[in-house]
């Protein structure tokens, strides 16, 4: 009788530990936001993601080099450095609640259209 009781409760707290831990790591899974590049445009897979890290998987299907940066209220938050036409590149970032610029840094390249936004709820 005392014995399976606790053995009832060796099995609960297994059940429970089991669960704490698949939920910490849902709660660390990167989101991936996919980035593709061209003249003049900068694309993302997905508009809208969960606050936490998130990885960016960056395409450069243009003709010349290209690089992504997101930036919020003048605050970097992170980069992937230059990428050479057709290269790939990936990132993770860990962001916080906001609407986020996701752009290319190179001269100029912002104003002719390498600029979205992100929103980070
Ligand atoms: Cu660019």
């Amino acid at each position: 009788m005392m014995k399976s009781r606790l053995t009832l409760m060796m099995l609960a707290c297994a059940a429970a530990l089991l669960a704490a831990v698949s939920a910490g790591s849902a709660a660390t899974a990167p989101t991936a936001v996919a980035v593709t590049e061209r003249e003049w445009r900068l694309s993302l897979g997905r508009l809208a993601v969960p606050h936490g890290p998130v990885r960016f998987n960056v395409a450069n299907f243009g003709q010349d080099d290209h690089d992504v940066v997101i930036r919020r209220n003048g605050r970097q938050y992170g980069a992937s450095g230059r990428i050479a036409a057709g290269g790939r590149k990936s990132f993770t970032v860990n962001l916080p609640r906001g609407v986020y610029y996701v752009l290319c840094s190179l001269p100029g390249h912002r104003s002719l259209g390498m600029v979205s936004k992100l929103t980070v709820r």
